[in-house]
């Protein structure tokens, strides 16, 4: 008996207070039963006021991670997070360019919920010239959909015309997630548009609060968890959708300021 658990890939960054990156990942892969695997590309010192300093690992010992994995492990879903920079972003691509992983969901974090900027402005292309063409799934938020589609998203038809264009730059699906910028919002509307050409849109009542740290993370890593078991990519999303919906909802007190979200959520917990 040897490697039949589901296994599960975050190559992403590493948040000192666990909110949000790798640990937030690896939190998500445990609340969705999954077995989690990280490849760090970089650390952040961060709390819940903020990040405070960060490195990049070298793309030398990136490369030991994955060989590591590679060599070891049967990973059915893979995404990464945190990139860093251009060079960080050709490193994976060449290790992952031959599928080694699986399905690929390419979460294009580029700036923290609270305006840290995680990926140097001249890496958004390499991001898209490397990475889109690889990617099962992007799932970029709203800000980060503005940036990579060059549109201005002011309705529901440019939202639906930047998906359009982000598919045609590769990836085979899109999700964006809808801004929660205004608090008096009373939904938060995200847009996906599937490989075979459906689309839809997902509504979840806007949750006010400020714990939202790891939002996106755990979102694309809870995608990828039910992608490794067996679901499709529609119910993936939806599924993943609810869980980080409630673990928004239900949330616990870590910190001062911009809290985690609440990864002990159970399916039945509304
Ligand atoms: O949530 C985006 C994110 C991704 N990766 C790392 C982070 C954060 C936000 O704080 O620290 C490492």
């Amino acid at each position: 008996m040897m490697n039949e658990f589901i296994q599960v890939l975050t190559i992403a960054g590493s948040d000192s207070d666990g909110s949000a990156g790798a640990q937030a990942d690896l939190k998500t892969f445990m609340a969705r039963g999954v077995y989690g695997m990280s490849v760090l590309t970089a650390a952040v010192a961060g709390n819940s006021y903020g990040i405070h300093d960060s490195i990049n690992m070298p793309s030398s010992f990136i490369k030991s991670q994955i060989k590591d994995i590679k060599d070891d492990f049967n990973v059915s879903a893979f995404k990464t997070g945190m990139l860093s920079d251009s060079e960080i972003i050709r490193t994976v691509a060449e290790e992952i360019k031959d599928k080694p992983f699986g399905t690929f969901v390419l979460d294009p974090v580029i700036i923290t919920k609270h305006g840290a900027m995680l990926l140097e402005s001249e890496a958004y292309q390499t991001l898209i010239d490397e990475l889109f063409p690889l990617a099962d799934l992007i799932t970029p938020n709203f800000y980060e959909a503005k940036k990579l589609s060059g549109l201005e998203l002011n309705n529901h038809e440019e939202i639906v015309e930047a998906a359009h264009k982000l598919r045609d730059l590769g990836p085979k699906n899109i999700m964006i997630k809808g801004e929660h910028a205004d608090e008096s919002m009373d939904s938060v509307e995200d847009f996906v548009l599937l490989e075979d050409g459906q689309s839809f849109w997902i509504s979840e009542p806007y949750v006010k609060t400020e714990h939202v740290n790891g939002t996106g993370d755990t979102l694309s890593s809870s995608i990828v968890a039910e992608i490794a078991k067996g679901e499709s990519m529609e119910n993936a999303i939806r599924i993943s959708k609810t869980f980080t919906y409630h673990a928004i909802k239900n949330e616990i007190a870590v910190g001062h300021k911009y809290g985690p979200i609440n990864h002990f959520i159970k399916d039945d917990v509304k």
